[in-house]
């Protein structure tokens, strides 16, 4: 077994067995093309059960993570349709959920360079993410947070709207009712769609189309909260409505 094969399957079953486990680097030597392998191959591994690839999510896309992990660039995970959180979480299927309040772009036709993306946008949501780290207490090198899938393993968004600005939004995050977080879209790159462009970019370096109908969730306007058992949780983005799943 390859090295990536290896460690691809290490996370894999991590996240399967709902067992947190030491990060790769303790143990294995990780550069980032590698570990944008081992994404990949988690990524099949589940293609492999059935799912089907259904857009990207962007990490990394507010100047306090890129300064708390010492990077200059966004990151990115791949989604897959049994990400797609309808309107409950089972959050004993994961091991430390956390949940963190998204703009969603609908691509609408193929993405293949930045070049497509003022064509492709066919709508914009409110969305959240919920984030999983596969290691031992959320902590990771960049390496290892690329190989776990940027740490992705859920995602929600509300009705689609006609493209639109939502470089400034204000966006509110609640659980039982209570307000946890509050924040602007302006927190993602200064503006969403330089996330997306991000994506475009990482598409072309990486040969993967984003293809009609799949999501990018261009990144976080606020720090992720934990996701605790048996609670509400609304999102809300000024002009974009809500989305609201249960746990
Ligand atoms: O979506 C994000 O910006 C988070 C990327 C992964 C790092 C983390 O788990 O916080
Ligand atoms: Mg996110």
């Amino acid at each position: 077994m390859s090295d990536v094969e290896a460690l691809a399957c290490t996370l894999d079953e991590a996240a399967r067995d709902v067992r947190a486990i030491p990060k790769l680097t303790d143990t294995a030597e990780l550069d980032v093309a590698t570990a944008y392998a081992v994404q990949r191959r988690v990524i099949e591994r589940r293609l492999a059960r059935h799912e089907r690839p259904a857009g990207v999510k962007m990490g990394f896309t507010s100047k306090a993570k890129m300064v708390q992990m010492g990077v200059h660039d966004v990151i990115w995970g791949l989604l897959t349709d049994a990400m797609l959180v309808e309107s409950h979480v089972e959050v004993d299927r994961l091991i430390h959920p956390r949940i963190e309040p998204e703009i969603a772009y609908l691509i609408g036709r193929p993405v293949r360079s930045p070049a497509d993306v003022d064509a492709a946008v066919a709508g914009v949501a409110v969305g959240f993410e919920v984030l999983d780290s596969r290691y031992l207490d959320f902590s990771f090198t960049l390496p290892d947070v690329i190989a776990d899938n940027a740490s992705a393993a859920g995602y929600g968004v509300g009705a689609w709207h006609e493209p639109r600005d939502v470089s400034n939004v204000g966006m509110l995050m609640e659980i039982d009712g209570r307000v946890v977080q509050t924040g602007s879209s302006a927190a993602i790159l200064g503006d969403p769609m330089r996330s997306l462009r991000a994506a475009a970019r990482l598409s072309e370096q990486a040969g993967i189309v984003l293809e009609p109908g799949q999501v990018v969730l261009a990144g976080a306007a606020t720090a992720a909260v934990p996701l605790p058992k048996g609670v509400h949780v609304r999102v809300t983005a000024s002009g974009l409505g809500s989305v609201e799943v249960t746990t």
